[in-house]
């Protein structure tokens, strides 16, 4: 088997990139080692930036977004007795889209289908093969059978824990990283959103956020110990501890209801460097992730396939132009540190961490406070939260 852009993984890097791709008149194959199903279950993002979605309109998916996604031009901030909007749209002339990255994924997976283009599910044991001789071929196996694909150029889009960064030389890769002392426990439930906008609440007992994915879909999160125990966590216990953060009015307020999703989600943040190695591109989750609280991560994926699907496209169909190629890793980079320092701020700031010091709490409160008087500080906020530019 032979295709231009042979890519590993079906989350929304590698479904982007291969839309994206498409409609250059550029051939790829996906490789995915889960099933389709099992894919669409995982419940993770919920805010586009404006660039995520206007990239989602270019690639011809954004129909559902468009009548679905719910535009919010601001949200709240929470701490002590104080709670205070930001104004995303008065600050930037910009705002975010309330759409799960769920949904983000069915549309682009049914536009592969309808593109007839290729997606291999349950594809076991994926290696990458030929990198030193600039002529890379992937291979796995599925259904017990073993399989081969040459390609020109093979993008690494398989999260975290995949296979391609391991495939890049431990004498050309560096990584970045700090790990947070607690995690997130988000439950998905079918009741009626606390608030039209996110709440984001700094509490002595620690984080909480209420956000959405539709009028009648909620999704909650509260910080929680890095090793907490899940089954310990009942819908009424979470239901308390989240009522006992939020502000009096929104914990007299919400509706509570039965969870359809529970799970805790690690804190970290951290960077690869360099995401290209001579014809592998990492992009995505495989390259970097943040600590949600900024709502990046998905978005970093997307201009990381920006720049990706725009280098792609210069190669094949401007005469072998390998400028872009040579760049796309300092492309992304550039975004994607401010990204991670925009995420490490926002965690930092809005947590509780187990060895604060009394000085630590006194910054973090000075952060706050500045935040709540300063519009300039509110400015540098939004700007950071509706996406910088690509
Ligand atoms: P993904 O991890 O989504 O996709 C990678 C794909 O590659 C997966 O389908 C995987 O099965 C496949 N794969 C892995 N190894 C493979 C192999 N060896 N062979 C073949 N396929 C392989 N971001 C936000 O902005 N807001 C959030 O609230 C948020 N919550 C999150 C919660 C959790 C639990 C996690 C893990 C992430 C969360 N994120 C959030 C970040 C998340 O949305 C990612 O940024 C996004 O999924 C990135 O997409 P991909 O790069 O496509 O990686
Ligand atoms: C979500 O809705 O899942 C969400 C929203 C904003 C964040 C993180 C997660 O910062």
């Amino acid at each position: 088997m032979r295709t231009q852009v042979g890519i590993i993984g079906s989350g929304p890097s590698g479904l982007l990139l291969a839309q994206l791709l498409h409609l250059q008149g550029i051939d790829s194959v996906i490789l995915e080692r889960r099933s389709r199903d099992y894919v669409l279950g995982r419940i993770r993002a919920g805010v586009l930036e404006q660039g995520t979605v206007e990239l989602l309109r270019a690639a011809g998916v954004s129909d559902r977004m468009d009548r679905e996604g719910l535009v919010h031009g601001g949200f709240d901030i929470c701490f002590g007795d104080r709670r205070m909007r930001v104004d995303l749209k008065e600050l930037t002339g910009k705002a975010v889209t309330v759409y799960g990255q769920t949904e983000v994924t069915k549309d682009l997976m049914d536009a592969r289908a309808a593109a007839g283009g290729a997606v291999v599910y349950e594809a076991e044991n994926v290696r990458i093969e030929g990198l030193d001789e600039d002529r890379p071929a992937l291979t796995w196996v599925k259904d017990g059978a073993a399989e081969r694909l040459e390609c020109d150029f093979v993008a690494g889009c398989d999260g975290f824990r995949g296979v391609s960064r391991q495939s890049l030389p431990d004498a050309v890769l560096k990584t970045h990283e700090r790990v947070y002392p607690f995690g997130w426990l988000g439950i998905l439930s079918e009741t009626k959103p606390v608030s039209d906008e996110l709440i984001y609440v700094n509490h002595w007992r620690g984080f909480a956020l209420c956000s959405m994915r539709s009028p009648t879909l909620s999704r909650y999160y509260i910080q929680c110990a890095f090793d907490e125990d899940l089954e310990e966590w009942t819908d009424d216990r979470f239901w308390d501890e989240l009522r006992v953060r939020l502000p009096s009015a929104a914990a007299e307020a919400i509706e509570m209801g039965p969870s359809i999703e529970k799970s805790i989600a690690p804190l970290r943040s951290f960077v690869a460097e360099p995401m290209r190695h001579r014809r592998l591109f990492l992009a995505g989750d495989a390259a970097h992730i943040v600590p949600p609280t900024g709502a990046k991560g998905l978005n970093l994926a997307a201009s990381d396939i920006h720049y990706l699907s725009r280098a792609l496209t210069a190669y094949y169909n401007q005469g072998g132009r390998e400028d872009l190629i040579d760049s796309y890793s300092d492309d992304c980079l550039r975004r994607v540190w401010k990204a991670e320092r925009f995420s490490w701020w926002m965690t930092t700031m809005l947590h509780k961490f187990p060895d604060q010091s009394s000085f630590d709490r006194g910054i973090q409160l000075a952060e706050l406070d500045y935040l709540f008087d300063s519009e300039a500080a509110r400015a540098a906020l939004a700007e950071n939260y509706v996406g910088l530019p690509f």
